[in-house]
């Protein structure tokens, strides 16, 4: 790979993608081959970040502002990169990381409506110019991936259908940046049985990482 550091993964997807459940698979498989590794998410990762994260996600009356939410999600990265992420990688650990600017780009920028060129160069700050060296995107149908919510077990109502809209079109934006950086981001089916989705990160890490 020739890296000055070691490696910086992120995982990527709607809610109930499988993400988070594909990421800690991979960490349990490179804790048995012995590859020193932190795992992380975003927003949060650090105790200011993940206070960042509290504001962001708990729900509130006031309106928070698609410009309030940019702010916030990059002010928690630009934390979280500096505190956590280039420390770890710079130790020798890789960094496996649940969400990272690509969310920004799916949910702000493509979702929200903020325009591409002021998230690209939001995201460029806030990381300090740190790219992953590998992404997963997992990809699935909104409704399927709302089935595996807890406590979901019927089709949605409506208002729960305009939520599944909103992410259709995250979906739509995490596809199109696929699209656009091929070689870094891997889409991956996420429809399968989670042994069946990890069968193809174990692929992928190996061709690319050599783990
Ligand atoms: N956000 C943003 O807007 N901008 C940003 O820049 C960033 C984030 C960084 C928090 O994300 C919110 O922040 C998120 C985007 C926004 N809002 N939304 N939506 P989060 O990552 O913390 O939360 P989440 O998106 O809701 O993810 P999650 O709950 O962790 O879901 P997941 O990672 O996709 O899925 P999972 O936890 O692995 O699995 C969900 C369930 O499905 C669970 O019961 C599993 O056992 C089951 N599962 C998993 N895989 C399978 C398979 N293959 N088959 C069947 N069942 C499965």
């Amino acid at each position: 790979m020739g890296l000055a550091r070691a490696p910086f993964v992120t995982f990527e997807g709607i809610e109930g993608s499988g993400k988070t459940t594909q990421l800690g698979l991979l960490s349990e498989y490179l804790a048995g081959q012995g590859i020193p590794h932190v795992v992380t998410r975003e927003p949060g990762g650090t105790p200011v970040a993940d206070e960042i994260r509290r504001l962001l996600l708990s729900p509130r009356e006031e309106r928070v502002f698609p410009e309030t939410e940019l702010l916030l999600y990059e002010a928690a990265r630009a934390q979280h990169v500096r505190a956590f992420i280039l420390p770890a990688l710079t130790s020798g650990k890789a960094v496996l990381c649940d969400r990272f600017f690509d969310a920004t780009s799916a949910y702000q920028g493509f979702s929200r409506g903020i325009d591409d060129a002021r998230i690209e160069e939001m995201n460029a700050f806030a990381s300090g110019g740190l790219v992953p060296d590998l992404t997963f995107l997992f990809d699935i149908d909104p409704e399927a991936g709302f089935l595996r919510l807890p406590g979901r077990g019927t089709r949605p109502d409506r208002i729960e259908s305009e939520t599944i809209e909103f992410h259709r079109k995250v979906r739509e934006g995490y596809l199109r940046l696929q699209a656009g950086h091929p070689d870094r981001i891997v889409r991956i089916d996420g429809a399968p049985p989670a042994d069946e989705v990890f069968r193809h990160v174990r692929g992928w890490v190996a061709a690319r990482l050599g783990w």
